[in-house]
């Protein structure tokens, strides 16, 4: 295993300016002849080129038309002796497409050939110098059967195509932007294509194509407008054009990630581009939007300026993830629908990326060593990196942050750059800025790993009226960071008085920056109540010993959405808590059911905002808490309680529930915009309520309504809303519409998935749950090879399913190991995102501890492991 150092970057020993590709295409053996212009890097001169290339079979090297020695070092290809000036150089080589299960480089899906070259497929293909500041034009030459493959595309524009003999075909492509070689692309497939012409603010036309398999045109539209407002936005927002005459985008039903920003060229999972009402869900529709989006945004932050080397990956990820999610909260418009945007990010963040930042794979936003590059496309790198990009935003302005951007594209336009690079540019546009006086500081961002706790203690002296605000900032050690430096911390904040309302002129972004510092308020009658880290303005921990009497202030009246949600689930993770604590009985009170009736009913809240309010704190989240206060995680205690505070509510709030359904349940024709959205999201969380609340009393009203929306719906959400309700309430009826569901959309790849993950998410009772999973894994349309399949159950039992997974005999964890094995044998990459599930395993209650180690060691035990997966387990053990 060998480890690769942030530190130990160097320069490349030559350039490659431009490559002429031609391939073969067959699945069993592709040919590959690659020509390259090479020019030797005048900084290092007389070096060897190393090429990189793995699973591939070299036939011949040339340089200059000549054949050259050669050899082979650590699996790298060795040339000596080479030409001071720039050379041609040509490598023929094969790779076998149909034999490529791990679904990175060339490999075949649904009788198609499709690549993925990030982080580093490319040399999979041909060998290269694989590395992102390598960047060349491209032309690539693709001869394939024309009646298999009947769509040839690549990179740029096409230049050429034609017949050849024995019924094959040709296109040549050819794209004028350098790039590096994570970014090439190819497609040879049987698809279809939606098309449009644009015309953009600044008068270019554009030809725009969605490529989707035959039967898949009529879900092409919702991805087709996510793009052209894609477009428009990044153009009104950031003064970024498109710079290609034609951008497509292919939907591939075997894809490891989500999507892919190839240039001009982008290659989407199915799961992101397919949307139709009666298929996808108000969550699909807008995960469509935001990763359309986000791979549209990569074309400036990302293609046009690229990382120098994989540890500044956060670049490009980071920064498209705060423009992806700035864009979805424009496209929500209003600021309710906004900050329901923004509290379901934070949610995010906090469910994936804070356990990361506590476990052992706690890595800085910018790690210093990788194993497996593969391994850090992580939350921390994304959505952390995110936070760490709308921090330098908070502290330098919107405008300014558009100049940092402006100038961030004036130096740096097509070249390969660092994090230092971009911090730089934000704070050279904006001298004097808050984030330019504490610049250094602020990088401890890229550079600490942890989460930061913030500290809050407010004092008031009723003598002189002021009200001292003290905050202080503690990270905690994490693996090969025993100490911490502070970080830079904006802290958005207001005060309310006793009765909610805000007071005048106390809100502010505080800035700390040290170990802790005091804030003074003047000119007060009584002791206010501190409204902090409004809108989630810091990835931190608060750590505010907040009365209940202050928490019901703030859900009741705060003027920021975000902590007025905050207040309600603060008040929930106290009570789920000492409930865990003593034993898991837990009795609520009615001061907190009428705070939670009170919003329900509020005809001012948005219905989103409800649902997010009604939603109690994940069993994971709450794993989190108790971890964070040093007690042993016990997830079946906290799925205990949990549930029981479900019951309860689902009782006590019943009259609330059935309103709440009569007001939301008939959104019309389906339109997935924000306030049908949450009008559905609310209906269905009342109508799980009211099943599960029937189910527990022997009432069958309920039931009995569910199955019939169930059965009427007219779009995807109320359908699987109804069958959720049914499922996940345990209803008698469950299984009938399950199996119904099935029948229906059996054709459907995407929505089986569903059905599959619908089970895997059910609430454990007694174990059924995932006796239910296991018998699953064996039904006919369950396969580990297709990610998506493989994770809808898998992954998300172990992800969102806690009480079924973590189980005192260890089973779930026993079945866990024996998955991770069998798919580490073909998809390293996938196997080490499900290797993941037990991170947090020294942080179990005893006995789940023992059987989470025992099964992480029985992976670690297999000898042909893969290098991704090693990583993971090797971690996870130290
Ligand atoms: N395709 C992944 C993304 O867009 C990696 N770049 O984030
Ligand atoms: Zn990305």
């Amino acid at each position: 295993v060998t480890l690769t150092r942030r530190e130990d970057y160097v320069a490349p020993s030559h350039w490659i300016r431009s490559v002429d590709l031609t391939f073969e295409l067959e699945p069993a053996k592709t040919l590959v002849i690659s020509r390259m212009q090479v020019e030797p890097n005048a900084d290092r001169p007389g070096e060897p080129l190393r090429l990189d290339g793995e699973d591939i079979t070299l036939t011949r090297v040339l340089v200059n038309g000549n054949s050259v020695s050669f050899h082979f070092d650590a699996g790298q290809l060795v040339l000596e002796k080479l030409p001071a000036e720039p050379f041609a150089l040509e490598i023929r080589n094969t790779c076998a497409p149909g034999k490529n299960t791990q679904l990175s480089g060339l490999y075949t899906s649904g009788g198609g050939f499709f690549t993925q070259c990030e982080a580093q497929g490319f040399r999979r293909i041909t060998y290269f110098a694989d590395r992102p500041d390598v960047m060349a034009v491209f032309k690539v030459t693709l001869r394939a059967d024309a009646k298999l493959y009947p769509m040839l595309l690549s990179n740029g524009n096409l230049v050429e195509s034609g017949e050849l003999p024995k019924g094959r075909h040709y296109a040549v492509w050819s794209d004028p932007h350098p790039k590096p070689s994570y970014l090439f692309a190819l497609v040879a497939a049987d698809l279809v294509c939606r098309e449009q012409k644009i015309r953009t603010r600044s008068g270019q036309d554009h030809t725009l194509q969605v490529y989707v398999r035959a039967g898949d045109l009529d879900k092409t539209e919702h991805a087709m407008n996510s793009l052209i407002a894609s477009i428009a936005w990044d153009e009104a927002r950031f003064g970024l054009k498109l710079d290609l005459e034609r951008f497509m985008i292919v939907a591939v039903s075997d894809f490891n990630m989500g999507a892919m920003e190839n240039k001009g060229l982008n290659i989407f999972n199915t799961k992101f581009v397919l949307a139709s009402p009666a298929t996808a869900t108000d969550i699909d529709f807008g995960n469509v939007e935001s990763v359309v989006g986000h791979e549209y945004f990569h074309n400036w932050t990302g293609n046009r300026i690229t990382c120098r080397d994989w540890f500044q990956l956060s670049l490009k990820e980071g920064l498209t993830v705060y423009r992806d999610q700035e864009f979805s909260q424009d496209m929500a418009g209003v600021a309710s629908a906004r900050a329901v945007k923004r509290i379901e990010d934070v949610r995010q963040l906090r469910q994936s990326q804070y356990p990361e930042d506590a476990g052992p794979m706690a890595h800085p936003v910018r790690p210093d060593q990788y194993q497996a590059i593969d391994n850090f496309y992580t939350a921390t790198v994304y959505d952390k990196g995110a936070e760490v990009v709308r921090m330098m935003a908070t502290l330098v302005g919107r405008a300014g942050f558009r100049k940092g951007m402006d100038l961030y594209f004036a130096r740096h336009d097509g070249q390969a750059v660092t994090c230092d690079d971009f911090a730089q540019a934000i704070a050279d546009a904006n001298h004097g800025s808050a984030l330019a006086e504490r610049l250094d500081t602020f990088k401890h961002w890229y550079a600490q790993a942890g989460t930061p706790r913030l500290k809050a203690e407010g004092s008031f002296d009723a003598d002189t009226g002021r009200y001292t605000l003290t905050l202080s900032q503690h990270t905690p050690a994490t693996p090969g960071q025993p100490l911490k430096q502070p970080f830079v911390i904006p802290v958005a904040m207001g005060l309310l008085d006793a009765a909610g309302q805000p007071i005048t002129g106390t809100d502010r972004v505080l800035v700390l920056d040290t170990a802790s510092q005091s804030w003074t308020f003047d000119g007060l009658t009584a002791a206010p109540v501190p409204s902090l880290l409004r809108g989630f303005s810091a990835p931190v921990i608060l750590e505010w010993d907040a009365s209940e009497a202050e928490l019901f202030t703030l859900l009741g009246h705060d003027t920021d959405a975000f902590n007025r949600w905050e207040a309600g689930q603060r008040l929930a993770v106290q009570r789920l808590l000492a409930a865990v604590r003593q034993g898991g009985d837990l009795v609520l009170d009615e001061a907190f059911v009428s705070a939670l009736r009170s919003v329900l009913n509020d005809p001012a809240l948005d219905a989103a905002f409800k649902e997010l309010v009604l939603t109690l704190p994940s069993e994971g989240y709450l794993a989190e808490r108790m971890a964070e206060a040093g007690e042993p995680i016990d997830p079946q205690k906290i799925h205990a309680a949990r549930e029981s505070m479900r019951a309860q509510l689902a009782r006590s709030l019943h009259a609330d529930w059935v309103t709440a359904w009569e007001q939301n349940s008939q959104t019309g024709g389906y339109r997935p915009d924000p306030v049908s959205c949450g009008r559905r999201a609310l209906a269905n969380l009342a109508l799980n309520m009211l099943v599960l609340d029937g189910v527990a009393h022997g009432e069958p009203l309920w039931q009995g309504k569910a199955l019939q929306r169930f059965k009427d719906a007219g779009n995807m959400t109320d359908r699987l809303g109804a069958l959720a309700a049914l499922v996940h309430g345990r209803s008698s009826l469950a299984g009938a519409a399950l199996e119904r569901f099935h029948a229906m959309f059996s054709g459907e790849a995407l929505v089986i998935d569903k059905w599959f993950a619908l089970q895997a998410t059910a609430p454990e009772q007694d174990g059924q749950v995932f006796a239910q999973i296991k018998v699953l894994a064996r039904h006919p349309d369950y396969s580990l090879r297709n990610p998506n399949r493989a994770r809808s159950l898998l992954l998300t039992m172990t992800q969102l399913n806690p009480g079924a997974f973590h189980r005192a005999d260890g089973a779930g964890y026993a079945f866990w190991a024996d998955k991770v094995q069998e798919v580490d044998g073909f998809n390293p990459q996938l196997a080490s995102r499900m290797a993941r599930a037990l991170d947090r395993w020294r942080a179990l209650a005893e006995p789940f501890r023992s059987h989470a180690r025992t099964a992480i060691e029985r992976i670690a035990a297999k000898t042909d492991l893969s290098g991704d997966t090693r990583e993971i387990v090797t971690r996870a053990l130290a």
